[in-house]
Order: structure tokens, then C-alpha cells, then sequence
């Protein structure tokens, strides 16, 4: 028999919003007997995308409703559509089909592979008596696991509060008072569901606060960082594909890594030595994913931002997979959404130790491109060799005239300008070299 709503697995939940704001947290059981949700899938593809890459057996789907902890049971059931029902997302037909595949299978949850409307979700819940649980909510979850940093968790808390608060319904608080679970963890009872939101809408407005604060605090790190003069290269690219084994490898951090979705969420800015000595800065940051709604984009605004200063985006792509090229275009739309398309990019083919002996990079679809293992070390000097070319071929002539008695200015030019010719007089020392935009600035009053 299936385990009652109260008995069964909480999975993450020790960062969901509904338990660090105290009040909820009495309510909210984990239970001893863990036992995973059982959860069905399904998708649709909508005309409208038919040009973007498509997940037609849902392996993401799956793959992240496993690392939240669910047990995905049957096959995905999947739908071409032209476009979604307003009502139920999927066609009335379609729906009948979940309804016999969850009376034969007896799942705890329906996970659906796209954004569902409050209404959509509310009804679909309504007809299949069971709860349903969108991609973006099932994404969050993981966030809240993986959450370390204080500035993590009150993104992901922000994001959970935004994300749930249209979407708190009777039902919701039905599924989420008799036991929680994916995406209702520690939710009100259903009376409590007006004062309820009223609270959750006070908290968006601190959290917003509280997130405002770190971002300052970080705007004045980035503001130190860059009178070092020290380029930024950020790593970005699609969740898994060893980013931050990459950094770990081009500099003596220690990030942690997983083979499982989202195991980065919070920034890391590490310091690296270039073979010519050139000292960079090399951050590592939350991966994307295709299907992420631009309000779980926005609310990692402050993480993201770091992105926003990097001099040069160093891409990681996992050519060992087979969707290596679709997972680029996720990444590029994800970058194009906050405005990053047109920054210099290095790409890193990463895991070419995984790659089948039978198959061959295909270099041309590719901006920059180094092949490497960030397990095994190969191509790596190649690549840092490529990333140095890059931010130098960004960097701006100038011509100065600098007093001798600027001795901190001219030791700033020696360790990050490049100096084609230095000529000495009795007053000054005159350079001809080149730096980097975002250092000239410091040095305009003395050009000639
Ligand atoms: N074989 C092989 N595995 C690798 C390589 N680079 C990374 N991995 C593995 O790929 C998995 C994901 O690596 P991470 O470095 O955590 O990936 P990430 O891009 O930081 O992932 P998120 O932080 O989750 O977005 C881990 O199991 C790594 O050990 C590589 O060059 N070769
Ligand atoms: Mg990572």
C-alpha cells in the first residue's frame, strides 16, 4: 500500500523559506521512515519551440527529479502541442492518459517539464488528485538543498517566495499540511492562508532588502578587486559539464563537485597564474539549465552580476555528452537574457578523457575553442595560454608620461600592463604599452 501523505520522504527542506522563517517550522515533519516520492513525468513540446533543441524522453527531467530525490516511475508521457491549454497545459485527451497511467502506477507526485500558471497547476491537481510539481518549482528545490552561502539562500528563498506565493491554493496547503514533500515543503494550513500570505509578501520585501545589502557589500569587493586590476574570467556553461572541477584545477580551490545538477550555487572568485606570470581572476557560478524561467533568473541577480564584470567568459561545455551542442544553446540564450552575448568567450571542450575514441570534435561550432580534461589535466596549459591571448587582444595601446614619484602606478603597469617600449629621464618614466580597458581609466591624466 502507499505510504499516507504524513509518512513519507522530506527530501531537502532544510533550506526552504517556509522553515527559516521560524513560524513554519513547527509544522513541518520530517519523517523517520524515509522513502523516496514516487513521481510521473510529463512534457510537451509547444510549436512555438519547435526551432530550440527538444528533451523528447525527458532524460533532464528525470535526471533532476532523481537528484531532488524522487523515484521517477513508468515511461514519460509526452505531447506535441501547438499550443498549451490555457486550463491544463496539456490537451483533455492527454489528460485522460495521465489520469490511467497514475491510477495503474500510483505515483506521490506529477512532475511537469515546463512553467505551469497558478490556475494550470491548480486544476491539474484538481483532476488528477494529485500533487503537481512544475519544472521551476522542482528546480528550486535543489537550489534549497544546495544553498550554502548566506547570500545563496536568501536568493533561493526569494525565489521560493515569488514562485509559491501566486500558486498557494487549497490544495497546496492540503498536500503540503498532511506531509510536504517536492516543492510544498512546510507550507500553512488552509486557514492560515490569507495571514499567510501577507507574511510571505513582508518577507519578499526583506528578503529584497537583505539581498539589496549583500549586493552592495559585493559592489564594494568588485570595487577593490578591480583597483588590483586583477581580469576577470568567469566560468560559465551548462550545470555539470566541470566548472568548478576546472577551477579547481587551474587554481589550488577546492569547489565542490558533483556529478549531479546545480552542485555550485554560491560564487567563488579564485586568483590564477598564467604560464607568463599574468595573475587572473577566475570565477565559478550557478550553471544553467534550458527552461529557466526568467523569474528564477532574476532573483540570482546578485550572483549574476558577477558575470557582468568578467573581462572574458571562459564557456564549459561537456563534449563527452551527446547534447553537448543543444546545452550550448541554452547557455547562449541564457547569456543573451542577461546581456552577456557579446562578451569575449573562450570555450573549453571539457571531459575529451570520456570522449569515444570513434568520435570527433566538430571545432567549427565553436567560438575559441581548446579541447581539455579538467580531470586529467590535458590541454590545460592550452587553454590558459588561449585565455591570456584573448584578454590581451581586448587590451588598449597607450602612451604615458609618468612622474618617478608614481612609483605604485608604474609597479601597477609592470604586473598587469604590457610594455612594448620604456624610456627613463631624470622626472618620469615614459611607457608605450597596453592594458586593459579596465585599467586605463587609472591611467589617463598622465597619457600623452
Ligand atoms: N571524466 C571527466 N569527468 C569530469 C571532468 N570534469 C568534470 N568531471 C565530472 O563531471 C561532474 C560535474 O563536475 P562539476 O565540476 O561539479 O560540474 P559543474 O559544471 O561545476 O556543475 P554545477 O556546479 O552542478 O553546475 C563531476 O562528477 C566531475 O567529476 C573531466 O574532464 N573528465
Ligand atoms: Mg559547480
Amino acid at each position: 500500500m502507499r505510504a499516507p501523505f504524513g509518512q513519507r520522504t522530506t527530501l531537502s527542506s532544510n533550506q526552504h523559506p517556509a522553515r527559516n522563517g521560524q513560524r513554519l517550522d513547527s509544522k513541518v515533519q520530517i519523517p523517520s521512515a524515509q522513502r523516496s516520492e514516487r513521481a510521473l513525468l510529463v512534457g510537451a513540446t509547444l510549436a512555438a519551440n519547435r526551432d530550440e533543441p527538444q528533451d523528447l524522453d525527458l532524460a533532464e527531467l528525470r535526471a533532476l527529479a532523481e537528484t531532488a530525490g524522487a523515484e521517477v516511475i513508468g515511461e514519460p508521457i509526452t505531447q506535441k502541442l501547438q499550443t498549451p491549454n490555457p486550463a491544463l497545459y496539456i490537451g483533455k485527451g492527454k489528460l485522460e492518459e495521465v489520469q490511467d497511467a497514475a491510477r495503474q502506477l500510483q505515483p506521490d507526485l506529477v512532475l511537469f517539464d515546463d512553467e505551469l500558471s497558478p490556475s494550470q497547476q491548480r486544476n491539474l491537481e484538481q483532476a488528477l488528485k494529485l500533487k503537481v510539481v512544475d519544472r521551476p518549482t522542482l528546480i528550486l528545490d535543489i537550489f534549497a538543498q544546495r544553498a550554502r552561502s548566506r547570500e545563496g539562500r536568501l536568493q533561493v528563498n526569494l525565489a521560493q517566495y515569488q514562485y509559491l506565493l501566486p500558486r498557494l491554493s487549497g490544495l497546496w496547503a492540503e498536500f503540503s499540511r498532511t506531509g510536504g514533500g517536492i516543492g510544498t515543503r512546510g507550507g500553512p494550513g488552509e486557514q492560515e492562508l490569507e495571514r499567510e500570505r501577507r507574511r510571505i509578501r513582508k518577507r519578499i520585501t526583506d528578503l529584497e532588502q537583505e539581498i539589496e545589502q549583500v549586493r552592495r557589500q559585493r559592489g564594494v569587493h568588485r570595487q577593490e578587486r578591480a583597483e588590483l586590476g586583477f581580469p576577470l574570467v568567469a566560468l560559465v556553461g551548462y550545470t555539470n559539464a566541470g566548472k568548478s572541477t576546472l577551477l579547481n584545477a587551474l587554481t589550488s580551490a577546492k569547489a565542490l563537485v558533483m556529478n549531479a545538477p546545480f552542485a555550485t550555487l554560491d560564487p567563488t572568485v579564485r586568483k590564477a597564474k598564467l604560464p607568463d606570470g599574468m595573475e587572473i581572476l577566475l570565477s565559478d557560478t550557478v550553471g544553467f539549465i534550458r527552461k529557466l524561467p526568467p523569474t528564477l533568473l532574476a532573483a540570482f541577480r546578485a550572483t549574476l552580476e558577477e558575470l557582468r564584470e568578467a573581462d572574458l567568459l571562459l564557456q564549459v561545455v561537456d563534449v563527452s555528452e551527446d547534447l553537448a551542442e543543444d546545452r550550448l544553446y541554452w547557455v547562449r540564450q541564457t547569456l543573451a537574457g542577461i546581456d552577456l552575448a557579446d562578451r569575449p568567450v573562450v570555450t573549453a571542450l571539457n571531459k575529451i578523457d570520456r570522449l569515444p575514441a570513434d568520435r570527433a570534435i566538430d571545432y567549427s561550432h565553436f567560438t575559441q575553442p581548446v579541447a581539455v580534461s579538467a580531470a586529467t589535466g590535458q590541454g590545460l596549459d592550452r587553454l590558459l595560454d588561449k585565455i591570456r591571448e584573448r584578454l590581451v587582444a581586448g587590451y588598449v595601446p597607450v602612451r604615458l608620461r609618468l612622474p618617478l614619484s608614481e612609483g605604485r602606478l608604474r609597479e601597477l603597469f609592470r604586473r598587469r600592463g604590457l610594455i612594448d617600449r620604456e624610456r627613463y629621464t631624470d622626472t618620469d618614466v615614459e611607457i608605450d604599452g597596453r592594458i586593459s580597458p579596465r585599467l586605463a581609466g587609472a591611467f589617463r591624466q598622465y597619457s600623452l
